[in-house]
């Protein structure tokens, strides 16, 4: 982990008892480590004639630090040590930087919020059969059951204007849905159809359609699905009520990549995939209460994050520009924004990092055939 190698070695320049800075963010502890960089330079050069701070690292106006081999020979201790110092901490700048970069975490410099909270972004207008919630370059997506094997979407503003109406279309329970970035598409889960299957609907025809269907199987009434922007992938929660649930990922095709186990959450209610961690929006009834459990792509559980909201949820969006997440719970219909924006939870274990080698094992074994589920259903 860069993080921890960058701690040690700032652990054997500083020596035990000097603080330094959390590996998170990351940029902080480069420039931690720059600034005390600086101070042994000028340390060095205590005796000696002042040293300006700045140029030593910059290389302006002083002499690039020499070779370590090379400056042992040249003339004047001062000077000596400063370069040997100056070329030093150059080395350890570009290590630093080195070993910074390659993380695959995006280089975010806000710190995990302590708790978040939630509140009106706007009531529905619509009364009907609320599920799914999808946001998209500053409109949000409902989806609706109308019953008999038919859905509708309905588009609304920041402050609940209704922008758009699609008729009766095939969504069935019109579960949950996404908006994939690539085509601007939405994807509507439809556990109705048998098999199930992802309904494209483009919202960008005078009368919107169902475009094209990807099957996935036989999936619950109450599964979810999402979209993992950076790899372009379908995300999937699915399971009966009380469990067992996996996380189920699939190409755009509808090829299952892997499927992992992951604890009972609840009755699952929403999910996206937000700064590269699984968002699984869930409702329990008893007491009766939301919560939205941070997962990694490899189904560990990150962080159980409390929606003191006691009506059924129905549906999670995020706006993947900024990470601001949403919520639709219902009785009545209403769109809830989550404060402050989602800041990913920091991976402690390497073990999260690993997909569950029997249940990888399993998905291979199934081929494009999702878990087949039965039970009870809700959601
Ligand atoms: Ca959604």
């Amino acid at each position: 982990m860069p993080g921890l190698a960058v701690n040690d070695l700032l652990d054997g320049v500083l020596g035990p008892g000097e603080p330094r800075r959390g590996s998170r963010p990351n940029g902080e502890a480069q420039r931690g480590g720059l600034v005390r960089c600086r101070s042994a330079v000028r340390r060095t050069a205590e005796g000696g004639s002042p040293v300006s701070t700045t140029p030593e690292i910059g290389g302006g106006g002083v002499t690039p630090p020499a070779p370590v081999g090379s400056s042992a020979r040249s003339a004047g201790g001062v000077v000596a040590s400063r370069r040997l110092a100056a070329g030093g901490c150059l080395v350890l700048a570009l290590l630093l930087a080195w070993l910074v970069v390659p993380d695959a975490a995006p280089a975010r410099a806000a710190a995990t919020p302590t708790a978040y909270t939630f509140s009106q972004q706007f009531a529905v207008g619509n009364t009907g059969n609320m599920q799914g919630l999808a946001f998209a370059g500053g409109t949000h997506y409902v989806s609706f059951d109308l019953g008999g094997g038919q859905g509708r979407i309905v588009a609304y503003d920041a402050a609940g204007r209704e922008l758009q109406r699609t008729g009766p279309l095939p969504l069935g329970h019109a579960n949950e849905m996404s908006v994939r970035p690539a085509d601007g598409l939405l994807y509507v889960l439809n556990s109705d159809a048998s098999p199930s299957v992802v309904d494209v609907v483009d919202m960008g025809r005078a009368t919107p359609v169902v475009v094209r269907t990807i099957p996935v199987g036989k999936v619950t009434h109450g599964a979810v699905v999402g979209m993992n922007i950076v790899d372009d992938q379908l995300v999937l929660v699915t399971g009966p009520t009380g469990g067992p649930y996996d996380l189920v990922v699939l190409d755009m095709t509808g090829h299952l990549l892997r499927s992992v186990g992951i604890p009972d959450q609840g009755v699952t209610q929403g999910v996206e995939v937000v700064d590269g961690q699984v968002l699984l929006y869930t409702s329990l009834s008893n007491p009766a209460r939301n919560q939205i459990t941070v997962l990694s792509m490899a189904g560990a559980v990150l962080r159980v994050i409390p929606v003191p909201v006691a009506s059924e949820g129905e549906g999670l969006s995020a706006d993947p520009a900024t990470d601001q997440v949403y919520i639709g719970a219902n009785s009545p219909n209403r769109v809830l924004a989550m404060s402050p924006r989602f800041v990913a939870e920091p991976v402690v274990s390497t073990q999260s990092l690993t997909l569950d080698p029997v249940a990888d094992t399993m998905a291979r074994q199934q081929g494009d055939q999702l878990p087949a589920v039965l039970g009870a259903e809700s959601g």
